[in-house]
């Protein structure tokens, strides 16, 4: 841009440029990509103003007041050392003998993904954690891992913020440096919701690794080992991080009507197996929150016993019990616990990291942090949690109904939404019991992502069209599943513990052929090469290679996501209460667009529709008055 400046420049041209050239023609160092830049973002903003963000259409509240956050006081940097150079230092086997062999209890922070997947609708931006990432790395060294990536986070930052989730992770590994940054994986539906390429999955895990992550926390929606085996060896032979495999818990040990199938033994030959596929962690990952204390006292301590490896503990506290588990937990020997800062923890997310660090204050396995600080992030959170006021799932206090409808956490907050969309409001509790329906109906399956959306959509589907699950066997021939069911039950994301049940599976796939080994060996692998040329072509320019397989991940997603990048620039960048409510007459907003470079932004008045369906916006821009044409769609 710089060189196309000079070139252009009216002095260069007619050759009279001498040796101050440069110095006397400051306009040299206004970039095009600047002002580029500066018109997408006005232009983004005036659709906002006009037509409102479709992210939170019809749920805007005009009156709602939205306060400046306080960010946590923070010490000097640089940050102390943390989990992350033990890592470096140790390597991954040895640190895993580290871990299990600490006596203080470690917590994993999962604010910036758990937390508001399961509070929020995913729906956190990179511009809110990026405020006080730093500052955490500094106040807090002593977090085992902060987990930020994974999950519904990759879909939802491309599909609904528009942002690249790679740059996230980018930016979160640069401002916190010395704590383990850590993800969720679906095993071999990586990010997704169904089974991808081993190839991909391998591309994938290596480019996070580079990225960022240094604990990959992998999981089967279904608890069937060929679904993790495989990513399990690629961050083992990839990458030099951690491999932590999950037991998905369900149902109740302790409990004669729910522990026929998921007993004691089950999972603790479950635990064997992991340890067998050589993962450095075992997690027990308790995504509905139904590992009762005193079945969490019993698990911990026969989990101990049976593996050398150390035990991550994750719950959601939909009950309100959950704390009590960790309790039972830390007494029984569990490594790690997972909690969330106190504003955006409890109900569907994770317990109270705030509250969890004071229940054990001055006992043996008691680890020091500043509570001061810890709270200090809390009401920074609590302050930021208004803007996303549309995302809440509206559950207003812990529940023992999901003993019984067994509802993971991250799903609880899309379900609700997703019963609206349906009209389905109304009935949301026999939503919720006809999903307990069908899991007996499915054969009494682990539910977790996708093998819970399959659930949900079974469910969603029967209310909509006034069925029962007696009607699935007694009318099914005649009936036209929801295609995520019939992908289910052909095997499309693996094996139940006990296999499908017979009846059901004929009456679903009806002539379809089911299959009972591992998805991804129907996938032929990804030719990079060629898909990178295919990119080139598909959008006109080379691209990163994380945009490659963000395409790869999500095709749609992330064409939309690129058509919005190349129309309306990085709108990452804009802060979240005007992202989602723009900004009325008077208001000004500063937004950083480019590294150094901040413009400011002030919204004048907005002109009546005229013969073409636009309005005129009168910005200004940095004090200099913009207009802005926008079409009117609302
Ligand atoms: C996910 O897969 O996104 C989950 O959070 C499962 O609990
Ligand atoms: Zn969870």
């Amino acid at each position: 841009q710089f060189l196309q400046n000079i070139i252009a420049h009216p002095v260069f041209m007619a050759g009279e440029a001498n040796v101050d050239f440069i110095k006397d023609h400051q306009e040299l160092f206004k970039f095009k990509t600047r002002q580029d830049r500066a018109t997408k973002v006005l232009s983004f903003l005036g659709n906002v103003i006009v037509n409102g963000n479709p992210d939170v259409k019809g749920l805007v509240d005009p009156k709602r007041e939205l306060r400046k956050p306080h960010l946590p006081e923070c010490g000097p940097g640089p940050a102390q050392p943390g989990t992350k150079d033990k890592l470096t230092e140790l390597g991954p086997e040895k640190f895993a003998q580290w871990l299990r062999a600490e006596k203080q209890i470690h917590y994993t922070d999962t604010t910036l993904r758990d937390a508001h997947q399961s509070l929020l609708a995913t729906r956190m931006r990179t511009y809110d954690m990026l405020k006080v990432a730093e500052r955490y790395a500094i106040q807090h060294p002593q977090t085992f891992s902060l987990e930020c990536w994974g999950g519904a986070t990759f879909d939802v930052a491309l599909r609904f913020l528009h942002e690249d989730p790679w740059e996230r992770l980018a930016k979160l590994r640069k401002a916190v440096p010395n704590i383990l940054l850590q993800m969720l994986i679906r095993g071999a539906n990586g990010v997704g919701y169904k089974a991808y390429p081993d190839n991909l999955t391998e591309r994938f895990v290596q480019q996070a690794a580079e990225t960022g992550i240094d604990v990959f926390r992998i999981f089967d929606s279904l608890n069937w080992m060929p679904g993790m085996e495989a990513c399990i060896g690629f961050v083992r032979n990839k990458t030099d991080r951690l491999a932590e495999a999950s037991i998905c818990y369900t149902g109740d040990i302790l409990d004669p009507r729910r522990n026929k199938k998921y007993n004691l033994e089950y999972y603790l030959r479950l635990a064997r197996q992991i340890e067998d596929a050589g993962a450095h962690i075992l997690c027990i990952k308790d995504m509905a929150g139904l590992l009762k204390p005193y079945a969490a006292t019993e698990l911990i301590t026969a989990l101990r016993d049976t593996v050398q490896l150390p035990i991550h503990l994750h719950t959601h506290d939909t009950s309100s019990l959950q704390p009590a588990t960790y309790l039972k937990a830390v007494e029984a020997g569990v490594d790690v616990i997972d909690v969330a800062m106190g504003s955006l923890s409890g109900l569907t997310s994770q317990p109270n990291f705030n509250s969890v660090v004071e229940m054990l204050r001055g006992q043996e396995r008691h680890r020091e942090f500043d509570q001061q600080s810890l709270n200090e992030f809390s009401n920074y959170w609590e302050t930021v949690r208004e803007y996303y006021y549309p995302f809440e799932s509206g559950l207003k206090a812990g529940t023992s109904e999901v003993f019984q409808h067994e509802i993971p956490g991250g799903q609880y907050s899309n379900l609700r939404p997703q019963a609206s969309a349906l009209g389905l409001l109304d009935k949301f509790e026999t939503v919720k019991t006809t999903f307990a329906d069908v899991n007996q109906l499915f054969g009494d399956i682990v539910k977790v992502t996708p093998s819970s959306k399959v659930v949900g959509d079974m469910a969603l589907f029967l209310v909509s069209n006034n069925l029962t699950t007696q009607d699935v066997l007694e009318k099914g021939a005649t009936l036209n599943f929801p295609e995520s069911v019939r992908e289910l039950f052909r095997g499309d994301i693996g094996q139940p513990e006990g296999g499908w049940p017979r009846d059901v599976q004929q009456v679903i796939l009806k002539e379809e052929t089911p299959f009972t080994d591992r998805p991804n060996e129907h996938l032929a692998p990804i030719d990079f090469d060629a898909e990178w040329q295919r990119f080139e072509k598909k959008f006109g320019q080379r691209g990163k290679f994380t945009d490659v397989l963000s395409w790869l991940l999500y095709p749609k997603v992330f064409e939309q996501y690129w058509a919005h990048v190349q129309q309306y620039g990085e709108v990452s960048v804009v802060p979240t209460p005007v992202f989602y409510y723009g900004l009325q007459p008077g208001d000004e907003t500063i937004i950083d667009i480019a590294r150094g470079k901040s413009i400011i932004v002030g919204l004048q008045s907005i002109g009546p529709v005229n013969e073409d369906g636009c309005r005129t916006i009168f910005f200004t821009l940095n004090g200099q008055t913009r207009n802005l044409e926008i079409r009117d769609t609302s």
